[in-house]
């Protein structure tokens, strides 16, 4: 069977209604990058690490999944082929919209992590540097994300992936974080076709056989329906 590799960024999630990071007025802009997404930020500042995730844990809770996160669903329901999602969001969309198989590389907003001890757990609604780690009681507990400088989840169950992969498609990414960034030369390297869907060109345009301009709402389904008639 036919593997299908699909690596999202925040630009799916954007007509949900959940902020990109680097289009104008973009997150980041808000929260300088180092001071919320680096081990060194949250241990200088915890509080302010806390504030920005637990506004964005509120935004993807009342986000509902929209037309594209729906057709990745559909394209692995068919079961035509092997569908990997691997997302770069930290938001749940694509398990809200029925996918099984995702693999979030970036960790994810509704799960805590113990920055002491490596316990996690589900996260409550919003997380203070007051909370105990409910494993060792210490109070560093910090949102279940990767931060720059830190590992991605599953590097190699997703290198194997693409390796096997017979298609990959980069969806709503602007190819600028790594090693993300590199999947799709990765697949390239190893036959597969590549195709990027996205508003714009992004910085890993060039690693692509087949580019869809458009929003995520629109071209991701008609893409998903070429491939299964
Ligand atoms: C690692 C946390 C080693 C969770 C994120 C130099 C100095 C220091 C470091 C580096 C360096 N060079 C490279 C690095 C490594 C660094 C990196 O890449 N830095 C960059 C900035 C240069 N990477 C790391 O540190 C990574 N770790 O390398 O460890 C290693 C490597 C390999 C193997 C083992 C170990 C860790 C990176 C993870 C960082 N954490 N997030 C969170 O808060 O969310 S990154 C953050 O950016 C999010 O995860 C986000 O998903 C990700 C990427 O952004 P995008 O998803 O692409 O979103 P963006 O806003 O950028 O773009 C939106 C796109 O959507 C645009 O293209 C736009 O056109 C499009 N769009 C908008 N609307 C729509 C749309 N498309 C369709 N429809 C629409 N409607």
């Amino acid at each position: 069977m036919e593997k299908i590799v699909i690596l999202t960024g925040a630009g799916i999630s954007a007509e949900s209604g959940l902020g990109t990071f680097r289009d104008a007025g973009g997150l980041w802009q808000r929260y300088p990058l180092e001071d919320v997404a680096t081990p060194e930020g949250f241990v200088r500042n915890p509080a302010l690490v806390h504030e920005f995730y637990n506004a964005r844990r509120a935004q993807a809770a009342a986000a509902r999944p929209n037309p594209a996160h729906l057709a990745l669903a559909r394209l692995e329901a068919a079961r035509r082929a092997e569908v990997l999602i691997v997302t770069q969001n930290v938001d749940a969309l694509h398990e809200a919209a029925g996918s099984r198989n995702v693999l979030h590389m970036h960790g994810q907003l509704a799960r805590a992590l113990c920055h002491a001890c490596g316990w996690r757990w589900e996260a409550p609604a919003a997380m203070s540097p007051r909370d105990a780690c409910p494993g060792c009681g210490e109070a560093m507990t910090r949102p279940d994300v990767v931060w720059f400088g830190e590992i991605p989840h599953g590097m190699e169950r997703i290198e194997a992936a693409l390796v096997g992969a017979g298609l990959f498609a980069a969806i709503g990414t602007s190819g600028q974080v790594w090693p993300a960034a590199g999947f799709a030369q990765l697949a390239s390297a190893a036959g597969a076709h590549t195709v990027e869907l996205n508003l714009e060109p992004s910085a890993a345009s060039a690693d692509f056989d087949e580019f869809r301009q458009g929003r995520a709402s629109e071209v991701v389904p008609a893409w998903v329906a070429e491939l299964l008639d």
